[in-house]
């Protein structure tokens, strides 16, 4: 059975990563989604870049949680016909051990040189400007797919998702676009688990409630049963 699963700020939230929209506070004074923006790095690159550093460095203090674990346990019982498809840009998939992980939306421990255009793994930080290990300029931004850019490997999952059994959309609010999307992309069956029904609950065949530590380990069992 080919599965993809996509995950959302939900999953890692019971790692102690703060959701977006649930973080019912503001950064430096900011919206945080008007901080995950091209235009906020054009007026503002200091208070982006003090955003972005500061989740970087919350990587180090938080674990994986039961359903990452239960992702990886998936995919040693389906190898290649698991793949997930996360929005987040925290590394608690790979640490888990999940070895077939896409990020759509870039990831906070690489850093994108707008003058050469080289990537580089990164784990300080970037707001005091250094320079590139390519070519010296201090041009890095956080390698981040904001609000009017392009997702990253829209056709790798686009064809994942026409050729999937089943979708299963983990802890995401489905405001989102494309990830919002996915549902109606998806050739197979669709279950969604989130602790509430999300905006696309009703496009989801079956819509189960609950926490992700709780509802992903269950699923997992459910279905190596
Ligand atoms: C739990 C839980 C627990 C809590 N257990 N569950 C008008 C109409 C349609 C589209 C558009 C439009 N105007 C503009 C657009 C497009 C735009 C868009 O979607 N805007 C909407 C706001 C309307 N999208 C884009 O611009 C995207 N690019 C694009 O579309 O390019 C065109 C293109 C597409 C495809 C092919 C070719 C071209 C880019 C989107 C970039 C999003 N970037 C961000 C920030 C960067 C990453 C970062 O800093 O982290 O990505 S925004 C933010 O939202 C972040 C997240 O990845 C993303 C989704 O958030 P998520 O994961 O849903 O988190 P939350 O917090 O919203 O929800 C958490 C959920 O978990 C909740 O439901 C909780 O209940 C649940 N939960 N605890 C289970 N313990």
């Amino acid at each position: 059975m080919r599965i993809v699963v996509l995950t959302g700020a939900g999953i890692s939230a019971e790692s102690g990563l703060t959701t977006f929209r649930d973080s019912g506070g503001l950064w430096e004074g900011h919206d945080p989604m008007q901080v995950a923006t091209p235009e906020a790095y054009a007026d503002d690159p200091g208070l982006v870049q003090r955003f972005y550093d500061a989740r970087r460095a919350a990587l180090s203090r938080v674990e994986p949680n039961a359903a990452h674990h239960a992702l990886v346990r998936l995919e040693d019982a389906l190898g290649d016909d698991l793949l997930v498809v996360t929005q987040n840009v925290d590394d608690l998939h790979e640490r888990a051990g999940s070895r077939r992980v896409h990020h759509i939306h870039g990831r906070l421990q690489s850093a994108w040189c707008t003058r050469c255009g080289e990537r580089h793994e990164w784990y300080g930080a970037l707001a005091d400007g250094p320079a590139c290990p390519s070519c010296g300029v201090a041009d890095l931004r956080p390698d981040i797919v904001w609000f009017g850019e392009i997702p990253y490997g829209m056709d790798l999952v686009e064809q994942a998702l026409e050729e999937c059994d089943l979708f299963v959309s983990i802890g995401t609010s489905g405001v989102v676009y494309p990830a919002a999307a996915f549902v109606h992309w998806a050739r197979g069956a669709t279950l969604e688990l989130n602790l509430e029904p999300s905006a696309g609950a009703t496009d989801f065949a079956e819509s189960r409630q609950g926490p992700a530590t709780r509802l992903v380990p269950a699923w997992v069992d459910e279905l190596l049963a």
